[in-house]
């Protein structure tokens, strides 16, 4: 088979609130929205790209290009199979994998549809429902935190997560737990801190925290590996697990208790799903993160967290976490135990607003076989 059609539009959509980290913020979601076209069949992919290098090296114009002038080209000439092949239509390509995650995420909701059967099914998912939890950026005060936080516990959240930074990270972690003395939390320094933190990264140690997410730099395995062994907090790497090799490689060298797993970050379905299997396979429970996507992207998330070795709750919470109107007519709710339903439809399950999705793109460009 081959895909006869690739639109991609960037889209600019507000977030219901800014979003903040140890080293960016995000007031909107800058996407890549992509649609891919074969035998009267229609998927949808995201390219949860940003407007700046600040979680990994693309930015919305970098993965733009490289859809336009490489991949999109690249995937038009293929001849496919199914989705699995897609990895190696793009084996060439270094690194830009949000841009190829776009298109190899579009594949696999196009077979999902032909085929008539859910994406999740698709890939091997094993659950109706996904425990999921919420990602809360840095406040202005602890406050303020507190105060967002109690409304997501109103909410029906049970898991919460918080970005840390240097300054930021001891006592908002102690008047959280102060608080609420049993509620499932963990923390983000998103590469901000060094190894010669080890000391106050220790001092997380008395909160009873799920997990601490990727302190040390965004490409490091090595330092990770050595601090985990000067902390009881379990680890968990973030964006330093970027393909099936970077896991194994921290599995072996005993770099982290808990993988987190964005097929984004990953650059396709096919290689988090290895992830999935060979963490298993070593005893190492995942869960999965999030980049704040759409609806589309979303819907895509919770089929891969179907999979039954996400062990810990996602960072996939219910659409109006995040926006006000989103470029889907069937989004996420919360379910009464934290959880979300894994659509049970064709495809992701979900169904674009194609007007809305007019009105907030900005750019669109239209690449044909
Ligand atoms: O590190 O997990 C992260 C958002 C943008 C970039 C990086 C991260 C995040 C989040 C948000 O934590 C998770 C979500 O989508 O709710
Ligand atoms: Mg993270």
């Amino acid at each position: 088979m081959k895909i006869e059609r690739i639109e991609l539009r960037r889209i600019s959509l507000p977030y219901v609130s800014r979003f903040e980290t140890s080293g960016w913020f995000h007031d909107g979601s800058d996407a890549i929205i992509v649609r891919v076209d074969a035998d009267g069949a229609t998927g949808w992919g995201e390219s949860p790209v940003s407007d700046g290098p600040w979680y990994n090296e693309e930015t919305y114009e970098t993965a733009w290009l490289m859809q336009k002038k490489f991949l999109g080209p690249m995937l038009l000439a293929a001849e496919i199979t199914g989705p699995e092949d897609v990895r190696n239509v793009f084996a060439r390509v270094r690194a830009n994998r949000m841009a190829r995650f776009g298109l190899e995420s579009a594949v696999w909701d196009l077979f999902a549809r032909m085929q008539n059967v859910s994406l999740a099914q698709l890939l091997g998912g094993t659950r109706d429902r996904v425990s999921v939890g919420v990602s809360v950026g840095i406040k202005k005060d602890i406050a303020t935190l507190l105060e967002t936080v109690e409304g997501y516990l109103a909410d029906g959240y049970k898991r919460i997560k918080i970005k840390i930074k240097p300054g930021w990270d001891i006592e908002p972690t102690r008047a959280i737990r102060q608080r609420w003395p049993d509620l499932l939390l963990q923390v983000d320094g998103n590469s901000i801190y060094h190894l010669s933190d080890a000391d106050h990264l220790k001092e997380l140690d008395q909160f009873d925290l799920l997990l601490n997410e990727q302190p040390l730099d965004h490409d490091d395995i090595f330092d990770h590996a050595k601090l985990k062994k000067m902390i009881k907090t379990p680890l968990c790497l973030d964006e330093s697990i970027v393909s099936p090799d970077h896991a194994r490689w921290a599995i072996e060298l005993d770099a982290c208790g808990v993988i987190n797993i964005k097929p984004s970050r990953i650059g396709g379905l096919a290689d988090a799903r290895a992830i999935h299997d060979l963490a298993q396979a070593a005893g190492i429970p995942v869960w999965h993160g999030g980049m704040l996507e759409t609806g589309i992207g979303r819907a895509i998330n919770v089929a891969l967290a179907s999979l039954p070795n996400f062990s810990l709750p996602s960072d996939i919470s219910a659409n109006d976490r995040y926006f006000h109107r989103d470029i889907v007519t069937n989004p996420f709710t919360l379910n009464e135990d934290s959880t979300l339903s894994v659509p049970v439809g064709v495809g992701s399950g979900a169904i674009v607003d194609e007007a809305f999705l007019d009105e907030v793109t900005q750019e669109r460009l239209e690449l044909r076989a």
